[in-house]
C-alpha cells in the first residue's frame, strides 16, 4: 500500500517549470566542477523530523496527519514506518538518510529487549536499503529524550547513565556498521550544564573524552572505519552545551588527542545560535581539517531558538557551497536535512514540498558558487589584499626571519606604515549580487 499515491518520482524539469512537485535546479546528473550534483550534495533525509515529527510545541500537541502511523510505540508500527520512509526517500530521489536509534525503533521493557527491537527494525531497514539503493549517511544514538539522561549521558553526574549510554552507543555503532553507514554522529544532547553551582565541569569533560575514546576503540574492534562527527550546538536543551561551536570542538579534540578520529557535522541553525554564520563555522572547520558533513536547515531571524526550518535562501546556500567547494567537497559527508515542516504544514505532501525546496536551494547555491569560483574575482581580491605578505618584510616574517628586535629596527627606520587600501565591502557585496 502506497503512503503517497498522488506522488510519483520527482523529476528535474528546469528553471521554467511551474510544477511544485518538480526540481527546478537539482538535476542529479548535471556536472559541476567535474562531479555530478548528486555526488556533490549527497542529500540525506532525516528520520526524526520527517517520519517522527508531529508538529508538537510547548503550547500544544502535534498537528501532523500521518495516515500510515498508528501512533503506538509497537515494533510493528516501527517496521511499517520503515516502508513508508523508503517510499518517500525513493520518490524524492535523495541518496541517503540518517537516524537516531530511537527514531527507528522503540524502547523495550529493558535494555536487552530494546536492543532486540532494534535488530528487528534493522532487518527491515536493510531490506529497504537493498531494494532501493538508498544508503545510510550516519547513525546516532538518542541520549537526551529519556528521563534517565536528565543530567546528561557521558557527562552525567551519575556513572550509571554513562554506562547505559555506552551500551546504547555500542549497539548503535554495530547497527551503523551493519547498514553500511558512512559516518557516526555525536550531538551532545544534554552534555552541558544548567548551573555551575552543582557542576564539576572539568570532570564532566574528562568523562566525555573517555567516552569518545571508548567509541574509537570499539569502532576499531568491529572495523567501523567511518569518521565520528561531533555536531556543535551552543545551547538548547542545556544552557551551556559543551560542544559549543567549531572552535570549541577543535580545542576539545586537540586537548584529548581525538583529532585523528573526529570531524564535525555543522548545522546552520546551531551556528547562528552561537552568533556565528554557517560560513564561519565551515571555514573554521575546513581550515582545521575537520569539515565532515552538514545538517542543512535555517533558523528564523526573529526567533532565538532552534527552529530547524528548511533552507530556501540562495545567499545562504551559496555561501555554504562556496566554502565546501573551497575545502574540496564533503567527501563521505553529505547535506543532511535536519529540518522540519512547520506545525501548520500538517499534510504528508508538505514533506515533499519542503525537501524539494531545500534540494533546489542547495543546487542553485552550488551553481552560483561554481560560477563565482570560475571567475575567481573574489579570490583575486583577497590575494591582492594580502599581497604585502608576498614580498619584503611580510614574506620575511612568514619565513621566520624576523624578531621583535629586527622589526623594531625596520620600523624605526621606515617611520610609518605604507598607505592602507580599502576593504571594499560594498563593492564586493554588489559583486556577489551580480552572480545571484
Ligand atoms: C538537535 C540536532 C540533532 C542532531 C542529531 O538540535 O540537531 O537532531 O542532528 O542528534
Ligand atoms: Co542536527
Amino acid at each position: 500500500m502506497s503512503a503517497f499515491p498522488e506522488v510519483s518520482k520527482i523529476q528535474y524539469e528546469g528553471p521554467d517549470s511551474k510544477n511544485p512537485l518538480a526540481f527546478r535546479w537539482y538535476d542529479e546528473n548535471e556536472l559541476v566542477e567535474g562531479k555530478t550534483m548528486k555526488e556533490h550534495m549527497r542529500f540525506s533525509v532525516v528520520y526524526w523530523h520527517t517520519f517522527r515529527g508531529t508538529g508538537a510545541d510547548p503550547f500544544g500537541p502535534g498537528t501532523a496527519i500521518r495516515p500510515w502511523d498508528d501512533g503506538t510505540e509497537s515494533v510493528e508500527n516501527a517496521v511499517n514506518r520503515v516502508r513508508v520512509a523508503f517510499e518517500f526517500i525513493e520518490k524524492l530521489g535523495a541518496p541517503f538518510y540518517a537516524f537516531h536509534d530511537r527514531d527507528v525503533s522503540p524502547e523495550g521493557a529493558n535494555l536487552t529487549e530494546t536492543h532486540k527491537h532494534f535488530d528487528t527494525v534493522v532487518a527491515a531497514l536493510k531490506e529497504e536499503q537493498e531494494r532501493t539503493g538508498i544508503k545510510l549517511l550516519w547513525g546516532t544514538a538518542n541520549m537526551f529524550s529519556n528521563p534517565r539522561y536528565m543530567h546528561g549521558a557521558a557527562t552525567s553526574c551519575n556513572a550509571d547513565a554513562f554506562a547505559y549510554a555506552a551500551s546504547q552507543v555500542k549497539k548503535c555503532l554495530e547497527v551503523t556498521k551493519e547498514l553500511g553507514g558512512e559516518n557516526y554522529v555525536f550531538w551532545g544532547g544534554r552534555e552541558g550544564y544548567q548551573n555551575l553551582l552543582n557542576t564539576d565541569m572539568n570532570r564532566e569533560l574528562d568523562h566525555l573524552a573517555k567516552f569518545f575514546h571508548m567509541a574509537v576503540d570499539y569502532a576499531k574492534k568491529i572495523d567501523f572505519t567511518g569518521p565520528f562527527l561531533i555536531e556543535p550546538k551552543p545551547k538548547e536543551p542545556t544552557k551551556h552545551q559543551y560542544d559549543f561551536d567549531a572552535a570549541n570542538c577543535v580545542a576539545f579534540l586537540r586537548k584529548y588527542d581525538l583529532m585523528d578520529h573526529f570531524k564535525l557535522n555543522l548545522e546552520t541553525n546551531h551556528a547562528t545560535l552561537a552568533s556565528h554564520s554557517m560560513q564561519h563555522e565551515l571555514e573554521y572547520a575546513g581550515m582545521n581539517g575537520v569539515l565532515g558533513s552538514i545538517d542543512a536547515n535555517t533558523g528564523d531571524l526573529l526567533l532565538g531558538w532552534d527552529t530547524d526550518q528548511f533552507p530556501t535562501n540562495y545567499y545562504l546556500t551559496t555561501e555554504v557551497m562556496l566554502t565546501i567547494l573551497k575545502y574540496g567537497g564533503l567527501s563521505i559527508g553529505g547535506v543532511n536535512f535536519d529540518a522540519k515542516v512547520r506545525r501548520e504544514s500538517f499534510e504528508p505532501m508538505d514533506l515533499f514540498y519542503a525537501h524539494i525546496g531545500g534540494m533546489d536551494a542547495f543546487a542553485k547555491g552550488l551553481k552560483i558558487a561554481a560560477a563565482i569560483r570560475a571567475e575567481g574575482e573574489f579570490d583575486q581580491f583577497v590575494k591582492e589584499r594580502y599581497s604585502s605578505w608576498d614580498r619584503g618584510v611580510g614574506a620575511d616574517i612568514e619565513a621566520g626571519k624576523h624578531t621583535f628586535e629586527t622589526l623594531d629596527a625596520y620600523m624605526q627606520e621606515k617611520g610609518e606604515i605604507t598607505q592602507n587600501s580599502s576593504g571594499r565591502q560594498e563593492m564586493l557585496e554588489n559583486l556577489l549580487n551580480r552572480y545571484m
